[in-house]
């Protein structure tokens, strides 16, 4: 494999083969043609060697998987790293953009632990190269009723689950973002209890889409997106998708989340999109799609599951209007 090393030391994975952003475009419309069926496998290769020229930093090379693919338009990058919510650096959208540059992605370990036969602690860069990263342009609907598309890299979870070797006690998996007060001003409020916590159960985290992710439109997490790894869940509300991730532990019960400890009747564990069940002070119907909020954009529907059906099947029995 060839490694390139980029700006401040970053280790770059298939530096041979990035992807710079300004391609980005023409190759979302490649992805929808192949997930139609219009291109044939020739054209792929002829993608891969034009993109095989592209010079820069910070990229990460990432196979578009069209099996991942929403066909909506993606979110700008310019709104998709301004408007942000990223609470340890402040509780506008605008603050994580305007304060994030003092979070230091790198070097960064990331503690893997809890109810696993094989702890472990990685580097973000060994991390990186446990699994072929993959590009996938998932929706993502805050909580809050706007909603984004954004072409994220990573792999899926279960990989590096997999490695660990869950024992048979696991059950969950809770995910701790950094809480140092040095690189996050947003700390020393407390709108929340830090560590930022997030959990899922261990099917959910086990599922294909639950997404480790390292960059977007093909280049390494933006800081304020939640630099150097987060995970997006995307047929959860936003704020599942924990930024900044410290420790991923493995758990016999239910994870004590974030949200949840802060207003138990407003954010539940499971936290699904849901558009037949309100926020107690707003409606789950319908969103705003960043990006389309001029004076005549229409909002959208809220899709059950944000239009993930295929997570359906996990919730099997569950009457997700008490556990929401
Ligand atoms: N550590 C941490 N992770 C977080 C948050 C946060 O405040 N802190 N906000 C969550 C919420 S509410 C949303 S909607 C998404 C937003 O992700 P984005 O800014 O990349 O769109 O991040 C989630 N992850
Ligand atoms: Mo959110």
């Amino acid at each position: 494999m060839l490694i390139k090393r980029g700006p401040n030391g970053i280790d770059l994975p298939y530096a041979s083969e990035i992807t710079p952003r300004h391609v980005f475009e023409s190759r979302r419309r490649f992805v929808q043609q192949l997930a139609l069926g219009t291109i044939a496998g020739g054209a792929l290769l002829e993608m891969a060697t034009r993109e095989a020229f592209a010079q820069g930093a910070q990229k990460l090379a990432a196979k578009p998987n069209p099996a991942f693919v929403v066909m909506d338009k993606p979110t700008s990058y310019k709104d998709a790293t301004t408007y942000n919510n990223f609470y340890e650096f402040g509780t506008d959208k605008s603050d994580p953009a305007r304060y994030a540059g003092s979070l230091k992605p790198r070097p960064w370990t990331i503690a893997i632990e809890g109810e696993v036969n094989k702890p472990m602690t990685l580097d973000i860069d060994s991390l990186m190269k446990l699994a072929p990263l993959e590009e996938r342009i998932y929706r993502l609907r805050c909580v809050e009723g706007w909603s984004m598309v954004v072409p994220w890299v990573g792999f899926s979870l279960s990989e590096l689950i997999k490695k660990v070797e869950p024992t048979g006690n696991a059950k969950f998996v809770e995910f701790v973002t950094l809480a140092d007060k040095a690189q996050m001003p947003g700390l020393s409020s407390p709108v929340l209890k830090w560590p930022y916590v997030e959990g899922l159960r261990m099917d959910e985290a086990n599922h294909p889409l639950t997404l480790l992710t390292v960059g977007m439109y093909g280049e390494v997490l933006p800081n304020q997106n939640g630099a150097p790894v987060r995970i997006v869940v995307p047929w959860k509300y936003g704020f599942k998708s924990a930024k900044s991730i410290v420790k991923i532990r493995f758990t016999s019960s239910q994870p004590k989340t974030a949200w949840n400890v802060s207003a138990p009747s407003e954010y539940g564990f499971y936290s699904n999109v849901n558009p037949d069940v309100d926020h107690p002070r707003w409606s789950q119907a319908s969103e705003r799609r960043i990006g389309e909020d001029g004076l005549f954009a229409k909002k959208r529907k809220t899709l059950m599951f944000n239009g993930y059906s295929e997570v359906a099947s996990l919730y099997t029995g569950m009457d997700l209007k008490k556990q929401f």
